[in-house]
């Protein structure tokens, strides 16, 4: 309840607002109040490492702000970090109207209106479930119910009209029967942050008789498609673009590609849910935008004639989709780098039932090093945050690598997937 009061808080006071998470660790924490140029940290906290004021809510509070004013806000109600393929996470600026335009494209394709009894249980420092899953109903004025945590048991005895979870989440419900049926009654389902599985889309479907909306987005452009309430719902596709975004692909040669249901290519967004770019990293958003203004989401699609697109995957390995968290094997490589006796390291995402993919680490140890794998882990989860830990760590000899000296992430992946 405290980060929703400091969040609205921020945002009626026309101040920007960095989300932080519980469980960000010193490293990540240090890095996004100094990136962001935070003058005070709201609420209650557990950190006793902060350099800045805190103000308590409910009350003044005996600290005033740091002095300094950020000025390249870009009019951000929200400044939100999210993980690239290398280096520390980025703040995406993100204004009132993006927001507002995502939330209402959302309403008009789900039909999402304030009868509705939104029920979900997920991290409120994320697109998902503090754009979505808070602001969407705060807008709307629908009923919210946060479960704390995302599990099949808390979704069914929550008795929603429309429930949001990742992937993972939705796995998790098809494999507790009882959990699933509890939740026919609602009027509809909604999954999104990562690919769902047709298995889980046709395993939800039998047991609520609900075909899942599915809808596709990233933190710098917000929801951006989504499949429609009163359209087709075809498993393993995320539908079409929210009213004020168009779409169009880009294929290897440079070329835009062909809409014919068939041709991969880079996907591109522009429109009204699109944010404002990176905080105080002009080099990185010019990057990420075509010189006719068009934003270059990383993810290869298709899209068919009929406009339905299908997400077939990420362009670059360096990105890793785990539960439905967003994170970059550069920032999870170089934290374990900095653990005493580690030569080498590479980072990579394999295929996992349940995570989507779980990230896995091979280590190098320096000459006569000893390294304890669960001690990398517990040291990338207080450095970075617990879900950036690798799952598991192997103590490798060496990494493949070309003839370049570029290690060979492809082949590692198989070889760390064959080991499970
Ligand atoms: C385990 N734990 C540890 C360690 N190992 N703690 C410290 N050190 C360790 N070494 C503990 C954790 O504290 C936690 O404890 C417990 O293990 C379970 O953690 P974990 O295994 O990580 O949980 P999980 O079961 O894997 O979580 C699955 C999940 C979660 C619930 C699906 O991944 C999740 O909430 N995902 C949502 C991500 C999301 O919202 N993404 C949106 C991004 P304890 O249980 O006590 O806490 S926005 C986006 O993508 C765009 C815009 C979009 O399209 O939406
Ligand atoms: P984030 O930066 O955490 O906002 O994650 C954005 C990324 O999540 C996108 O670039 C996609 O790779 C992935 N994503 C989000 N929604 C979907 C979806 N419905 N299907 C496949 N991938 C998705």
């Amino acid at each position: 309840m405290s980060t929703i009061t400091a969040i609205v808080a921020g945002l009626r006071a026309g101040v920007a607002v960095v989300p932080i998470a519980h469980d960000a660790g010193h490293e990540e924490r240090r890095h996004i109040l100094n990136d962001s140029g935070a003058v005070a940290v709201l609420g209650e906290h557990q950190w006793n490492d902060l350099e800045i004021p805190t103000l308590p809510l409910g009350g003044v509070g005996d600290s005033a702000p740091r002095g300094g004013v950020v000025t390249d806000l870009n009019g951000a109600a929200l400044v939100m970090y999210t993980s690239g393929t290398t280096g520390a996470p980025k703040g995406v600026l993100l204004p009132e109207s993006a927001i507002a335009a995502c939330l209402d494209g959302l309403a008009d394709a789900w039909q999402w209106t304030a009868d509705d009894h939104l029920v979900h249980g997920l991290p409120l420092f994320h697109v998902h479930g503090l754009v979505l899953g808070v602001l969407g109903a705060l807008r709307r004025g629908s009923r919210l119910t946060h479960t704390v945590r995302p599990t099949p048991e808390a979704y069914a005895a929550a008795n929603g009209s429309v429930y949001f979870a990742v992937p993972t989440v939705w796995s998790r419900v098809v494999n507790d029967a009882t959990s699933a049926r509890a939740l026919s009654s609602a009027r509809a389902i909604v999954s999104g942050s990562a690919a769902l599985p047709v298995p889980v889309f046709e395993g939800l479907r039998e047991l609520t008789g609900l075909a899942a909306l599915e809808r596709y987005g990233m933190t710098e452009t917000l929801i951006t498609l989504s499949t429609r309430l009163d359209g087709e719902r075809r498993p393993g596709h995320v539908g079409m673009p929210l009213a004020g975004v168009a779409t169009r692909i880009r294929a290897d040669d440079g070329t835009l590609a062909p809409h014919d249901g068939e041709t991969i290519g880079t996907l591109e967004v522009r429109g009204a849910t699109v944010g404002a770019g990176y905080l105080g990293r002009p080099d990185a958003t010019a990057a990420s935008i075509t010189d006719d203004g068009w934003f270059v989401t990383g993810d290869s699609a298709v899209i068919g004639p009929d406009g339905m697109h299908r997400i077939a995957g990420r362009t670059s390995v360096d990105i890793i989709k785990s539960g439905g968290y967003k994170v970059g094997a550069g920032e999870v490589e170089t934290s374990i780098l900095g653990f005493p006796g580690v030569a080498e390291v590479a980072v990579v995402g394999v295929a996992d039932n349940d995570l989507g993919q779980r990230i896995e680490a091979a280590v190098v140890p320096e000459d006569g090093a000893d390294i304890n794998p669960d001690a990398v882990i517990d040291h990338v989860a207080r450095q970075l945050s617990i879900h950036k830990r690798p799952r598991r760590v192997h103590i490798v000899e060496s990494l493949p690598r070309n003839a370049l000296g570029k290690v060979q992430k492809a082949r590692l992946t198989e070889q760390l997937g064959a080991t499970t």
